[in-house]
Order: C-alpha cells, then structure tokens, then sequence
C-alpha cells in the first residue's frame, strides 16, 4: 500500500530525576550532598533515510514515545541520557505541527532530520543546593517533561522529470521500457493510483529520476478522479513529460485532452503552469500517429515529439531531451543554493562586526 500523508503523535522521554543522598563514608564525618543529575530523555527525531519510499511503514504505529533519562545516582553520578528515537521517512517528506500548522521541516535529501519531540531535562541533584548556610539541602529537581504533539507527514514526491497525461496514455509502459521500475499497466483507465519511482540511466554516471503518476482528467484541480492527489506530486519536478494518446478509447480528440491538462494545471497553480513541458505522443506505431503529432505542433507552434514505449521509436530523443532540460535546471538550482550561502555567510559577518569596530 502506497500511504503519503500520516497523523502521529509524538512525545520526548522525560528527564531523569535528580538525586537526594549525603556522601557517608569511613573517617569523613559530615560528606556534605552528593546526589547526581538525572539523565537527559530521549529525543523524537523523524529523519529522511534511503531505504523508504512511501508512508505505510508508520501506518500501524501512531504513538512514538521517546525514553526517558536515569534517575542520578549517589557519588554524585548522573544518570544516563536516554538514546534518541528515530522515525524513518522517505526523502521528500514534509513535517508539520498539526494544530499549530506550522512547517517543522521539509526534509529534502537522505539524512535531513528534525526534532519532533523533544527529551526534557534531567533534574539536578542536591548537591546543587548547597548554600553556605543549608549544607544539607534534601531539595532535588524532578526531571522535566518531554516536549509533546500530533505532527503530520506529508509525502510529495521528488523526481527530475514527471510523466503526466490522461489515463491510459502509456506513461506506466513508458517508466518500464525506460527504468527498472515495474508499475502495473493495464488497459483500463486509473491503473496507477500511485505514484512510481524508476531511475533512467543516461549512460556512465548519470541518470536521473522519472515519475510515473497517476491519469489526470478534467477537473482533477477540484479533485475530481485523483484529483489532488495526483497533481501534489507534480509540485517537486522539474521537467513535465506530457503524454498524450493519439486515439483515445473514448473517441475523444487528443488535441482536445492536451488542453483540458493544460488548463488543470494552471487552475491547480500557477507554478505548475509554468513548468518546463515535452510534448510527446504516444503509441507512434499507430498509423495515423504521425498526422496528430502534425496537427499539434502545428496548433502549439511547438516542437512534439512522437514515441512508441511498444517499439522504443522516439524514445532516446524524448529522454535526450529531458536529460537536457534537467541539466539545466539542475544548474540553475546549484547557482540559487550558492547565491544564498554566499548572502547568508555575509549577512552572519555583518552581524558578527559591529560597524563602530569595522575598520
Ligand atoms: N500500441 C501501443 N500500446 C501501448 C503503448 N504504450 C502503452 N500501451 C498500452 O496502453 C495501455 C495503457 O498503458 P499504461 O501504461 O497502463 O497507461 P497509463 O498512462 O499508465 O494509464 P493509467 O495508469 O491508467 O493512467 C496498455 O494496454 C498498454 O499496453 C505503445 O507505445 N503502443
Ligand atoms: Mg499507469
């Protein structure tokens, strides 16, 4: 089962409690306290890993609670800090605060992680309380509570490129004569009810992520068909593959669907509109494939290309094409990310001289 939204609730470990004891030992009358700190709690942390590639791993555990810390000991010992308990997601996940609504983290890349919960502090022990006139404090502090909440997990997918079109435009054949992945294809409309990963390989090390997603149909953008549920994932590609069937079941004019997707994804956003697209018809091998290609390109004044997933025609120019784009893109990302560590690093030295003290 393909799960991308979740509900949990989660809570750090409280901290241990601090120690009351008095030091006794042979020829030191009056040892003076000696109780220790209690440990530290557990913390809660989700963090993004390889090996997941979709919610349902969590479905059937909805409360995380993290350990709690030892209480201090006597010799002035203080407990152990409980160890963090980690909840594994796939990159691409959102974490969010569920009442608030605030954004925690978007966890991006293999490794991001975010404290959900956090462990509470230990209590201190009473030699803490010493004074100079109470030299025998019995006071101690209790360990502080964890931090608790309900997050929600949002999964949007990650993927360079994102195969689009109306059910049963053979985008699913398409991800498997491209990649390893092995989607369900059928010839009914709504196979895909998820979304499917498959990694294209360009040739040496390169290679980028396709995404196979579910049909879109008119009024998808008011969630109608899988409404919404489809048109989510687009958000996080960079290149839209449009694929459009050259003789659709229905009869309907291919030219015709095109523009109702088109109009799906500016209803939805316009960040969605303005994406880079490749038109590409499929089922080439179709006579009378090449004139609706035709036709299009020259409604759209816009290169289409034509491929067939059946005999691989038009495939490699297609894949050209989308490996060009997304290098592209890929760049201009890298040239945004190094623009903004190179303002934050300045504005943290602004910060960090005070102009009086500047030369
Ligand atoms: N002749 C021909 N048939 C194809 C080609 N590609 C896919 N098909 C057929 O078209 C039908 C639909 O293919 P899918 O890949 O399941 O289509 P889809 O776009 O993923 O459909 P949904 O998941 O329902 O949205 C299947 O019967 C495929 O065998 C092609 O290039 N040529
Ligand atoms: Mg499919």
């Amino acid at each position: 089962m393909f799960v991308d939204r979740i509900e949990i609730y989660v809570r750090g470990g409280n901290g241990g409690r601090g120690m009351c004891s008095f030091r006794r030992e042979k020829y030191i009358p009056r040892g003076g306290p000696d109780g220790g700190d209690g440990g530290r709690g557990g913390s809660v942390i989700v963090r993004a890993v390889g090996n997941a590639d979709n919610l349902s791993p969590l479905l059937h555990k909805k409360h995380w609670r993290g350990k709690g810390g030892e209480s201090g000991g006597t010799y002035q010992c203080t407990g152990s800090h409980a160890a963090d308990l980690i909840i594994p997601v796939p990159p691409g996940t959102i974490v969010r605060d569920r009442d608030r609504g605030n954004l925690l983290k978007d966890l991006l890349e293999i490794g991001d992680e975010v404290i959900v919960g956090k462990g509470g502090r230990g209590g201190r022990g009473n030699k803490h309380f010493a004074t100079a006139t109470n030299r025998t404090p019995r006071e101690f502090e209790p360990g502080e509570d964890g931090e608790e909440r309900h997050i929600t997990l949002e999964l949007k997918v990650i993927a360079d490129a994102g195969l689009i079109g109306f059910p049963n435009a053979g985008k699913s054949t398409m991800l498997s004569r491209l990649s390893r992945a092995t989607p369900e294809i059928a010839d009914y409309p709504f196979t895909t009810k998820h979304p499917n990963l498959g990694i294209v390989s360009l040739g040496g090390d390169s290679t980028f992520v396709l995404a196979d997603l579910p049909g879109l149909i008119e009024g998808a953008s008011q969630g109608v068909g899988l409404g919404h549920e489809f048109l989510r994932h687009v958000d996080r590609t960079r290149v839209l593959i449009h694929l459009i069937e050259p003789f659709p079941l229905d009869g309907s004019s291919p030219i015709e669907n095109y523009h109702t997707i088109r109009r799906e994804l500016g209803t939805y956003s316009q960040e969605l509109a303005e994406k880079s697209e490749i038109i590409c018809i499929s089922k080439a091998e179709l006579t009378g494939s090449e004139e609706v290609k035709n036709q299009l390109e020259h409604d759209l004044c816009r290169e289409v290309f034509l491929m067939s997933s059946v005999t691989g025609e038009g495939l490699s120019k297609v894949v050209g094409q989308a490996a060009k784009l997304i290098t592209e893109l890929r760049k201009a990302d890298l040239v945004k990310k190094v623009k903004r560590v190179e303002f934050a690093t300045e504005k943290a030295i602004r910060t960090e001289v005070p102009e009086e003290a500047a030369p």
